[in-house]
């Protein structure tokens, strides 16, 4: 077997070795555009990574459904850098479109899970996110590992590039570190998440928004919502909200507002105000010691705060914790929900 995938990312002393992307780390450095290919979960991971490169690498990226770029007819351009994440390096629709931007001159770089997979084999090269085997059909540790290996790589661009000044380099590098425990901290919004879980198991819909790097956030909440529970969800970005589904919030309806303290913090306070004003029921994820979200919406869970772009990390744990709780209150199987597979493969 050819293990395209030659080594780890390892932090060291403040240093980042990308020791997967290694011949081509100069092409990446100097890319163009690149191209981000992936399905379901992983789609988000690329879609955050998008909005990473494009702020500290300024490198234009463009984010597919592998299952859409495969059957169009894509420009793909000698030399475009194409990444593919996927958890399981076995999608078929990720190695198709893997093939195909291969067969025109791209250089195809991978991020996966799962050690040896097809997908790590067709890489040029790649990383593994080493997050362990993921037990149950969907993806939950996979995303942040995703999101941890995608960021270091974007982090190490910036760098090599020099669009990033050494010292926000570094401050990234350790907030980054802080990371862990900022998750395990999450984590601790379990009995919390499970009250609030108890009180909207039996609804029919619900929309996730967010702004900025929480937009695929609240589309990783309500995927994780659909695929486990059963429920119909949404995610949203919060500023399109008014173009459609603002027609849709009543008393009836749980909306999940992702809120973290960030740039987009004044915006995203008008849109809670906007579902309030129309009664929905608003379930806020807020930084530690936010004191004026809470007292405008129903719920609210914090969660330690970070950089916008480090956030999703942290942010996406009590959505995770939310679908879980939902899901086991109705009697769903959590870890093999019905008509999903692990990989899927055709
Ligand atoms: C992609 C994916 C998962 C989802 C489910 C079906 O898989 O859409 O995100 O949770 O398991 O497949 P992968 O390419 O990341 O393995």
């Amino acid at each position: 077997i050819k293990d395209c995938f030659r080594g780890r990312l390892i932090a060291n002393n403040g240093q980042l070795v990308l020791g997967g992307i290694r011949e081509y780390a100069n092409a990446l450095t100097n890319a163009e555009r690149i191209v981000i290919v992936a399905c379901g979960t992983s789609w988000h991971a690329g879609l955050v990574a998008e909005y990473i490169f494009e702020e500290f690498c300024r490198i234009p990226v463009e984010v597919e459904y592998a299952s859409e770029f495969r059957y169009r007819n894509p420009i793909i351009r000698e030399g475009d850098i194409v990444i593919a994440i996927s958890q399981s390096g076995e999608t078929a629709d990720t190695l198709a479109a893997m093939e195909l931007a291969k067969s025109k001159g791209a250089i195809v770089l991978g991020v996966c899970n799962v050690v040896g997979s097809s997908i790590s084999r067709v890489s040029h090269e790649g990383v593994y996110t080493h997050a362990g085997p993921e037990i149950g059909v969907a993806s939950t540790k996979a995303f942040t590992a995703q999101l941890t290996v995608l960021t270091m790589i974007a982090l190490r661009v910036a760098h090599r590039k020099g669009t990033m000044a050494e010292q926000r380099y570094r401050s990234f590098l350790a907030e980054l570190e802080s990371i862990p425990a900022k998750v395990e901290k999450a984590l601790k919004t379990d009995d919390q998440v499970k009250k609030i879980a108890a009180l909207f198991k039996d609804s029919r819909n619900c929309l996730y928004l967010g702004r900025g790097y929480n937009f695929p956030v609240a589309l990783e909440g309500a995927l994780k919502l659909k695929e486990i529970s059963y429920i119909h969800a949404e995610g949203y970005p919060a500023a399109e909200m008014k173009h459609g589904p603002i027609a849709l919030i009543d008393e009836e309806m749980p909306v999940v507002v992702i809120a973290t303290r960030d740039s987009s913090y004044d915006k995203i306070v008008s849109n809670i105000q906007e579902v309030k004003a129309r009664k929905g029921k608003v379930i806020a994820i807020v930084s530690e010691g936010d004191s004026l979200i809470p007292g405008m919406v129903d719920h609210t869970i914090e969660v330690p705060g970070t950089h916008d772009a480090l956030m999703p990390m942290v942010a996406t744990i009590p959505l995770q914790l939310l679908s879980y709780h939902i899901a086991v209150m109705r009697n769903c199987n959590v870890d093999q929900p019905r008509n999903l597979a692990k990989s899927v493969t055709v």
